[in-house]
């Protein structure tokens, strides 16, 4: 009896070692090892024969540079047993391999397990030798986001497809588009050509720069390149907020001048603001159609001093009887996000927008300012579905390593691929965490210190693999050695596809990419 029970635990131990050196990220709920192997042979391209997954086929193809004639199937089935979207089984038996999901989702997410056991395979001649593999697996949440910053500086349709190809390949499904800030207007708009030409001239670095934005032409390739790779996009116009380069455009819906933060906010007490905002609203609808906008809300408070002076506010606060500013930023976002429903049904905003009481059922609220519990708590409490980004340890323009100089730190502390690993539950009590409000995770990446692919590639990698984990993995299958040996083999495909990346096992390997001269640490 003991020596079987050697036996098994030796067994289940392999099994885990094994199924370590497939090198998945991020992990699956379950594998097992099997003892068959599959030889894919040279000069074979997959397919499949469900005619609906076969665009989804091809990208496997397309990812592996696979050419050639000879076929390996792939039998998709959607079987509703599979549990929830975005799970999946895929089993690599007696040389077959199905994929099976509840949906599309889950499709795409077996098919990229598939393109990474396909990619830690040993090469046999061009062929390819996959180990037997039984795996089923779903996520933990069904937000796993990224949000950039493209306002501070602006990168290009090149940059973002290759951080979508990225997200795709570490199951991220959602691409948080920071479109509009005071430093730029990114985002053409027909009907208000200024806000382009005029809104985007200038990043955070150089305020005469050449104006830079997208077409929408360009948005459309771009969001039917995300759709493609199971992401949906998100566009964001921060308002009333942040709005400094549009009010630059169209300076009659600005809503006032303040030190420092001159024509910060929009406008809230006129009413040719809300036509004016509803009007780049159904050109959203036609550019994005998944429908969701998120329409900022945070940081008003910067600005909102303009108010004081603007006749409009005034009037506004009279007529409905409001005593504070914040209440009539309040009115602001509950038109702003009715427009929204209207439209498209779906709004998101930042925490400060909590307190504005929007619709619950139609808004998701992103918490960022982990200084704020009680803002979290409250979001809950209203019964709001919610995304956690706090700045801790969720930012990627924090710095990643003791010996970084550029980028913020809070109180000292900044963010570290593991320290992202490990959330929630390093972050957050249980009672929070475990909330059935929360949908998911998102790391933002914001670009005031950011002006070149370079250092974009650099604050990305590899903490992109690690927000894959803190989206995916349930927390009792968390190990920080496992995850380490299974990212060191990440960092030769990040090495391999050229990026210029932060090995935290040799910092010295590259040097911390810098763009702007670092300055002293700002809480704020
Ligand atoms: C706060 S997060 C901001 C951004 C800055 C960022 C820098 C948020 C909603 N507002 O405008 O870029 O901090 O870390």
């Amino acid at each position: 009896m003991k020596r079987y029970l050697l036996v098994l635990a030796l067994s289940v131990f392999c099994n885990a070692l094994n199924a370590q050196n497939l090198n998945l990220i991020p992990y699956p709920q379950q594998v097992t090892m099997l003892k068959t192997t599959l030889r894919i042979k040279p000069g074979s391209l997959f397919y499949t024969s469900n005619s609906r997954y076969k665009n989804d086929v091809l990208y496997l193809n397309s990812q592996l540079g696979l050419t050639g004639k000879g076929r390996q199937e792939i039998k998709i089935l959607i079987n509703t047993d599979v549990d929830g979207s975005g799970a999946y089984r895929l089993s690599t038996a007696s040389n077959k391999i199905t994929i099976t999901a509840a949906d599309r989702a889950g499709v795409f997410n077996g098919i990229i397990t598939l393109l990474q056991l396909c990619r830690a395979a040993n090469a046999e001649g061009t062929g390819l030798v996959l180990p037997g593999v039984a795996i089923t697996d779903k996520p933990r949440y069904q937000w796993r986001g990224f949000m950039l910053d493209e306002s501070r500086h602006f990168f290009g349709v090149a940059a973002v497809k290759n951080i979508l190809n990225w997200m795709a390949f570490y199951k991220l499904n959602r691409f948080h588009w920071h479109l509009t800030d005071a430093q730029g207007w990114r985002l053409e708009i027909k009907k208000y050509p200024l806000l382009t030409k005029v809104g985007g001239v200038g990043n955070f670095t150089d305020s005469a720069a050449s104006a830079l934005y997208y077409t929408q032409k360009e948005i459309k390739d771009i969001v039917a390149y995300a759709k493609r790779r199971n992401i949906e996009v998100i566009p964001e116009i921060d308002m009333p907020g942040h709005a400094t380069a549009a009010n630059h455009a169209y300076p009659q819906y600005s809503g006032g001048k303040v030190k420092n933060y001159d024509d910060f906010t929009f406008n809230p007490g006129k009413e040719d603001t809300y036509q004016f905002i509803s009007n780049i609203l159904k050109e959203l609808k036609v550019l994005f159609p998944d429908g969701r906008i998120h329409i900022g809300g945070d940081e008003v408070a910067l600005g909102i001093k303009a108010w004081d002076n603007n006749p409009d506010v005034k009037r506004l606060m009279t007529e409905k009887g409001y005593t504070d500013h914040q209440q009539a930023e309040a009115y602001f976002l509950r038109r702003i996000a009715d427009s929204v429903i209207k439209l498209h049904d779906k709004v998101m905003c930042w925490d400060e927008a909590v307190a504005a009481n929007l619709p619950v059922n139609n808004v998701i609220v992103n918490w960022w300012r982990q200084n704020k519990p009680e803002v979290l708590k409250e979001a809950i409490t209203k019964g709001y579905p919610i995304i956690l980004s706090p700045r801790l340890p969720m930012y990627f323009d924090f710095v990643q390593d003791s010996i970084h100089l550029s980028g913020r730190k809070w109180d000292g502390r900044y963010n570290t691929y593991l320290d992202i690993y490990h959330f929630p539950e390093n972050d957050l009590t249980a009672d929070v965490y475990q909330s059935k409000n929360i949908i998911g995770v998102q790391a933002n990446l914001w670009t005031e210190t950011v002006a070149t692919r370079k250092r974009l590639d650099y604050l990305l990698f590899p903490r992109m693999a690690a927000l894959a984990e803190a989206g995916w993995v349930q927390q009792a299958t968390k190990n920080d050695d496992l995850f380490k040996a299974r990212l060191k083999t990440h960092l030769g495909y990040y090495k391999d596809a050229g990026i210029y990346y932060y090995d935290p096992f040799n910092p010295d390997l590259h040097k911390e990419a810098i763009d702007i001269a670092p300055k002293p640490e700002v809480t704020d």
